[in-house]
């Protein structure tokens, strides 16, 4: 049988912020730009218990946790624990599928072949380790496939570890409400409640296959699988084969600022750039989706310069795009895919803009889009509206 551990790290950008400033530490923190407008990103424990949360407009936040503490995101570091977070986990198995920014997926059936250890006390080591060396708290689940494991490691929080297997589902996973089961989105889940299907384990045991295939389209067999604790998928860090990777969020409460719009898309550049490192591929074609309502959404694509899988390029060219695009009206959804994929090696790829800087002088605030700007002027290449650069590339 196969064991497969999911790693999450507990309100990392919160932790990531205590880690770098102790004295934040058992503080109600939201990470967020502080505008009227602006929307968290991630709050800590202390300001969960407010009923603060990701996504949640920071001036409800506040109105709820009035000693809420504002600290503005430091992707650079965040990037840095992340680097760490994966080293560490990659030293107990290589099998490492980075899944975001915080997370991962770890096969490590063969080392507990070999070792003979006990699944839980390589996660207690594992998790004893990261804690020791990045300060960030995290939590694992522990079992035969990465659905499982992923369910499992939101089970118990911060610092958990739990085991979820097919044996007490049950009692764990088929209680817990259909819209907490992962990759069930927030539209979704109504519907499957207003048809009766209200628990994880509703779905299991649907018997009748059409009332499934008609909330869930084609994905009706892979949930009802995946219910009753199967799954098959490979821990694969190194997806050659991919054409495209894309992420996206869909937000509780739209996004009402370029600000805001920003940070977002920021925090999905990391996520889609740590894909693509694990992958070890490269694009230079991006994508932006901006979704305005259900029956509204634009997506808009355009040619990048270089080959790349580094963050700061992806945010800036994402940027580029919402800029150009943004009308304001209040977004939903933000996503960003990249296509066109190759092996790293395969094309020689520029060096970052950023990286014709000093490392040194670099400051944490550095505005993406200007830099940008500036590579396209120092680079001697047609400084373009993105709106030109629209009209030339956008596909059909
Ligand atoms: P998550 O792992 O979903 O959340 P978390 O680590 O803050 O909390 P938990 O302990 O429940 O795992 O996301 C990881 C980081 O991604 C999070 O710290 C901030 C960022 N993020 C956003 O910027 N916007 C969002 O809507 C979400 C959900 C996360
Ligand atoms: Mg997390
Ligand atoms: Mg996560």
């Amino acid at each position: 049988m196969r064991v497969i551990f999911h790693i999450d790290m507990n309100a990392f950008f919160a932790n990531c912020e205590i880690a770098m400033h102790p004295q934040l530490k058992g503080k109600p923190l939201a990470i967020s730009h502080d505008s009227r407008r602006s929307v968290v990103s991630t709050a800590s424990y202390e300001a969960r218990a407010f009923g603060v949360h990701s996504a949640m407009p920071l001036y409800m936040a506040k109105k709820a946790c009035p000693d809420l503490v504002v600290v503005e995101p430091h992707f650079d570091v965040y990037r840095k624990i992340s680097h760490q977070f994966m080293d560490i986990v990659r030293s107990y198995s290589p099998i490492v599928e980075p899944a975001s920014i915080d997370e991962c997926y770890c096969d490590i059936s063969h080392m507990i072949e070999t070792t003979r250890e006990q699944p839980y006390d390589v996660a207690w080591r594992m998790q004893q380790e990261i804690y020791a060396k990045t300060k960030i708290p995290c939590s694992i689940g522990i079992s035969p496939n990465k659905f499982l494991a992923k369910m499992a490691s939101d089970m118990k929080k911060p610092m958990g570890i739990t085991i979820l297997t097919r044996s007490n589902i049950r009692e764990k996973m088929w209680p817990m409400p259909v819209g907490e089961m992962f990759g069930i989105g927030k539209k979704t889940a109504p519907r499957l409640e207003e048809a009766g299907i209200t628990t994880i384990g509703d779905v299991a045991k649907e018997e009748n296959y059409q009332t499934l295939k008609v909330l869930l389209g084609k994905s009706a067999y892979i949930f009802q699988q995946y219910a009753r604790g199967r799954d098959n998928a490979k821990v694969d860090a190194s997806d050659h084969d991919a054409k495209s990777i894309s992420v996206s969020n869909t937000y509780e409460y739209d996004l009402t600022t370029m600000d805001d719009i920003e940070l977002n898309l920021r925090a999905l550049a990391e996520d889609v750039s740590v894909r693509m490192q694990a992958s070890g591929v490269v694009s230079n074609h991006i994508s932006v989706t901006m979704k305005y309502s259900i029956e509204e959404s634009a997506v808009r694509s355009m040619t990048m310069t270089n080959y790349t899988q580094n963050a700061d390029d992806i945010v800036a060219y994402a940027i580029l795009i919402a800029q150009d695009h943004y009308d304001n009206r209040p977004v939903r959804l933000l996503g960003i895919g990249l296509d066109h994929l190759v092996p790293a090696g395969k094309v020689q790829t520029q060096m970052s803009f950023y990286d014709h800087d000093d490392q040194s002088d670099r400051k944490e605030d550095l505005d993406p889009t200007k830099t940008l700007l500036h590579a396209f002027k120092s680079e001697g290449l047609p400084l373009m509206r993105a709106a030109d650069l629209l009209k030339q590339k956008e596909e059909a």
